[in-house]
């Protein structure tokens, strides 16, 4: 799968609109906002614009709850802004690609509304009811064991009918049922206004929990006591995804389009592969979580594990070597608008190392190969919420309700309570979602009003309006990457990836190659300082010339074999 294409050589930015850029003074970033700040994307070097969901909404998961996919919700702005939006980015020769978000609705569609309405409502089917179950002493029971996403129950009980809908994430999103072939066909017009309309591509909102495991048979008691059990082995990849997938595939080739189709809870590569391998016809490529789970512990996000370097190690060159072996493709990312900060979750954001880190980490994800993703104020160095903030600070409905459930329990005990917070200020996705520092002024430049969200307190030191001009800040450093990428792109994104030195566990080296030309990167994952001793078969090259690309302003040189390495050292030879 080496073949060339655009969408694998493109580096696509990420805009979680809400948080991009006011223009109008109502505290929430909106369409307009991007529009203005089409030119920094340019200077940056992206070449796509993945639009977090900007349509029509309710809003209780930051309108990934959608009530209507052709219009746009009016925090947003227009449609009109949208044809703006996109006519400024093709002008750029940069292309747009929407969420795409059809495993549920919002509780306000029109469909479900008429869908919950009665029993016979030709809409009933086109979501997932069920008949309650009960219990010896006849109290009324949900239809299975499944635990919602964000908590509780995954149903509801809806009084006018007497049964229970079926919602993976929360109650104002119910999911759709994709055995009903008109709600397929609803979903491929969807695509193919927004095609028509221009776009370039989608990234497909939790594509690989569509289809559910028929019968909705009781998940396995996972985590002892809770009445609610995660149950992804019932939804995550079912029987007919590869069969809805092909479908939608078939859609995007008519526009030369691409879709990057997001993955939780898969359980072996076979599932991804079966999925990306370009001899599939099914998508392009997907997010897979392995990275960004490494920090989970057994009972989930808030609960941690600490991982190490080897852990990371064999995750990354597993995806790399098998995508290249088995044809498929990767999407590479550390950051979106459900991650904590990048910088101060794998480096660290001490004022000492921080901009090191997160050069180092750029360095790391961006020369591996694949389409690589980068998060709005990723480019940045934007670091997590500091850990003063108060939890009415935190806004995301994932949070403010594993919060609720875990302090009913946990309330009367201060250590766990700490513990836990302490996990929030690690894990939460409210750290991505600050809104970006633009400048020095007042709310870091967001707007000129009240944020939705409480602007990071670092903004007076990390902006972009210093970082631009700045030669040695981490968007500087970010250009020339980008730059490196693309005018390397055989080498890059289409050679082979090496681990060198597996067992070393604070240096992270690889080297990828294409014909005569190579590449090797090295980095230090640690606080300290390492003395590295190079391989044999590198010392060569390595003491040949110095790096071409460095984070730190003096590039050490290879001194007997060895590299000492400063915290945080990127280099690239
Ligand atoms: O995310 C799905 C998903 O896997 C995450 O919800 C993840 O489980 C969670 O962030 C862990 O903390 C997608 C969207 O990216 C997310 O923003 C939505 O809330 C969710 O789907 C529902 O649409």
């Amino acid at each position: 799968n080496r073949e060339r294409a655009w969408w694998k050589e493109a580096s696509v930015y990420q805009i979680y609109p809400a948080s991009f850029y006011d223009s109008n003074g109502d505290g929430f970033g909106d369409i307009n906002g991007i529009v203005e700040k089409l030119d920094y994307l340019l200077l940056l070097g992206v070449d796509v614009v993945w639009l977090c969901p900007v349509y029509e909404s309710p809003q209780a998961d930051m309108g990934y709850d959608i009530s209507n996919y052709r219009a746009i919700d009016p925090r947003y702005g227009t449609m009109d802004d949208i044809d703006t939006l996109l006519s400024g980015l093709h002008q750029r020769n940069m292309k747009l690609v929407m969420d795409l978000v059809v495993n549920h609705t919002s509780d306000m569609h029109d469909w479900f509304k008429e869908s919950r309405s009665s029993l016979d409502n030709p809409k009933r089917d086109w979501y997932i009811w069920a008949k309650p179950r009960f219990d010896a002493s006849g109290a009324r029971l949900s239809p299975n064991n499944w635990a919602s996403i964000f908590g509780g129950s995954a149903w509801s009980y809806d009084e006018l009918t007497g049964e229970y809908y079926l919602h993976l994430f929360c109650p104002e999103q119910p999911d759709l049922n994709w055995e009903n072939p008109a709600v397929v066909r609803e979903v491929e017009g969807i695509m193919r206004f927004w095609l028509a309309k221009g776009v370039d591509g989608f990234r497909m909102d939790v594509i690989n929990l569509i289809s559910k495991v028929p019968g909705f048979p009781d998940a396995p008691i996972t985590v002892e006591g809770q009445e609610f059990q995660p149950a992804y082995m019932h939804y995550a990849c079912g029987p007919r995804l590869h069969e809805h997938l092909r479908a939608l595939r078939r859609i995007l080739d008519e526009y030369d389009a691409f879709a990057v189709g997001e993955m939780p809870w898969v359980k072996n590569e076979g599932q991804v592969l079966d999925v990306v391998r370009a001899t599939r016809k099914e998508l392009n490529m997907i997010f897979q979580f392995d990275i960004v789970d490494i920090d989970n512990g057994p009972s989930g996000k808030f609960a941690r594990h600490e991982w190490g370097l080897l852990e990371l190690k064999r995750i990354v060159e597993k995806w790399q070597t098998l995508m290249f072996q088995r044809g498929g493709w990767n999407a590479l990312f550390l950051e979106n608008h459900d991650q904590p900060r990048s910088v101060s979750r794998f480096a660290s954001d001490d004022p000492r190392y921080r901009a090191y880190a997160a050069k180092m980490l750029a360095t790391f994800i961006a020369l591996q190969s694949g389409t690589l993703f980068i998060y709005q104020g990723q480019e940045l160095g934007m670091a997590n919420i500091p850990k003063d903030w108060d939890i009415k600070e935190y806004k995301d409905v994932e949070t403010q309700n594993m919060w609720r459930s875990a302090m009913g329990e946990l309330v009367k005990d201060e250590n766990k309570k700490r513990e836990y917070l302490r996990q929030v200020q690690l894990k939460a996705r409210d750290n991505g979602r600050t809104p970006v520092q633009w400048t020095s002024n007042a709310q870091a430049g967001f707007t000129s009003s009240t944020p939705w969200m409480r602007v990071n307190d670092d903004y007076p030191t990390w902006n972009a309006e210093a970082q631009v001009t700045q030669s040695d800040s981490v968007f500087v450093y970010w250009q020339n990457l980008l730059k490196l990428r693309r005018l390397n792109a055989d080498i890059f994104v289409y050679g082979s990836f090496e681990l060198v030195d597996r067992d070393h566990g604070d240096v992270f080296c690889y080297r990828r190659a294409h014909g005569e030309g190579c590449s090797v990167v090295v980095l230090n994952f640690s606080v300290g300082t390492v003395d590295w001793t190079i391989p044999k078969a590198l010392v060569g090259l390595l003491a040949y010339r110095g790096p071409l690309v460095h984070n730190y302003t003096d590039a050490r040189r290879v001194n007997d074999g060895t590299l000492s390495l400063r915290p945080f050292e990127a280099l690239v030879w």
